[in-house]
């Protein structure tokens, strides 16, 4: 009997060596039927003095062989039982990001001005008092300058109060025509509702021969057509900017209660989404432009105004809480 055992565990580990499916193996020497099975079976029948030492024995050979069996049926998975990995279950999908309601907001600005022939220039947070203050036309002692609304690194170096440094920039290295758009981050003393430290804008600038206020109305007018639609009202309105003369704000009618007048547009029924003007001649000196020869308009909007208009949200820092209830939700 001993002999036996010893012979069916020699031939059911050569069978699995030469390839022959585990499964087959265990249905034939371990199954309800199996010849290891029937041993174990009959071990009751056999003299008393032999029950002991046979029955340890084909039980030690059948637990070798089931995990010889299991082992090699792991194998012919790839392993995949060893990992507790099935790949023949679908896959589990991982957690989709998105992009922020503020980047899709100054990307769909800047296609706008990019079908219209625009180009992107994005350049330093950190700048120079020249290109921010200086070179826009606002001397040593301008108001805008004040220790209030800048944040200033050393006495000449400060974190962009607005895109502008870019056009100056690009009017400093390239000759006219110019027809640029400048997205990005800008940052001010300022935290309340509406305001945040550090903000984003979309600033315009087109420098060519004969550039007119009509081009500068045709050019915002179409561009709010199209984040706005084509129904939306819209109106000039006479203002004031250091770096270009005339100035002019651009309203939107209300787009909460379509012109009636509410908390939103504070009655007036209007709404301001941008400043613009022509660009100021005195600018043109600072980067060796002529203005007897070209002459262009400009144009500058908060991103975060455009995207609370847009999405309706009357508090600006759930912009940057980060809470993904909220961001999901674009
Ligand atoms: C605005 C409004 C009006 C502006 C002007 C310039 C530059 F560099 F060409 F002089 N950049 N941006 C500008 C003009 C910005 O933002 C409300």
């Amino acid at each position: 009997m001993e002999d036996e055992l010893h012979r069916l565990q020699t031939e059911a580990l050569a069978a699995l060596e030469s390839g022959q499916d585990p499964d087959e193996l265990k249905v034939r020497y371990l199954g309800r039927k199996g010849r290891l099975t029937a041993i174990l079976r009959g071990v009751k029948d056999l003299p008393v003095a032999k029950r002991p030492g046979i029955g340890q024995l084909a039980n030690r050979l059948k637990a070798e062989l089931e995990a010889a069996l299991a082992r090699a049926a792991s194998d012919a998975r790839g392993g995949e039982a060893a990992f507790g990995l099935d790949i023949g279950l679908p896959g589990r999908r991982g957690p989709l990001g998105r992009l922020h309601p503020i980047t899709q907001t100054e990307t769909d600005i800047c296609d706008i001005f990019i079908r219209m022939g625009f180009s992107v220039v994005e350049t330093r947070e950190v700048e120079l008092d020249y290109y921010c203050f200086e070179a826009l036309n606002m001397p040593p002692d301008h108001p805008a300058r004040d220790m209030q609304d800048t944040f200033y690194i050393t006495e000449d170096v400060v974190l962009r109060t607005h895109t502008s440094p870019a056009q100056v920039r690009t009017m400093e290295s390239t000759p006219p025509p110019v027809k640029i758009v400048c997205p990005g981050k800008a940052f001010r003393r300022d935290s309340d509702v509406t305001h945040t430290p550090m903000f984003h804008q979309v600033e315009g600038l087109l420098v060519d021969e004969g550039v007119s206020f009509g081009d500068l109305k045709g050019v915002l007018a179409e561009f709010v057509r199209q984040l706005f639609g084509p129904r939306t009202p819209l109106r000039f309105r006479p203002s004031f900017f250091p770096f270009t003369e005339p100035s002019a704000e651009v309203d939107i009618g209300c787009v909460v209660c379509r012109g009636k007048g509410c908390r939103v547009c504070k009655q007036t029924g209007w709404l301001e989404i941008l400043g613009s003007g022509m660009v100021d001649p005195n600018v043109y000196g600072f980067v060796d432009y002529d203005p007897d020869v070209i002459s262009g308009f400009a144009f500058g909007m908060g991103v975060e105004r455009i995207a609370m208009l847009r999405y309706g949200i009357d508090d600006i820092r759930l912009f940057f809480q980060n809470d993904l209830r909220f961001l999901r939700q674009f």
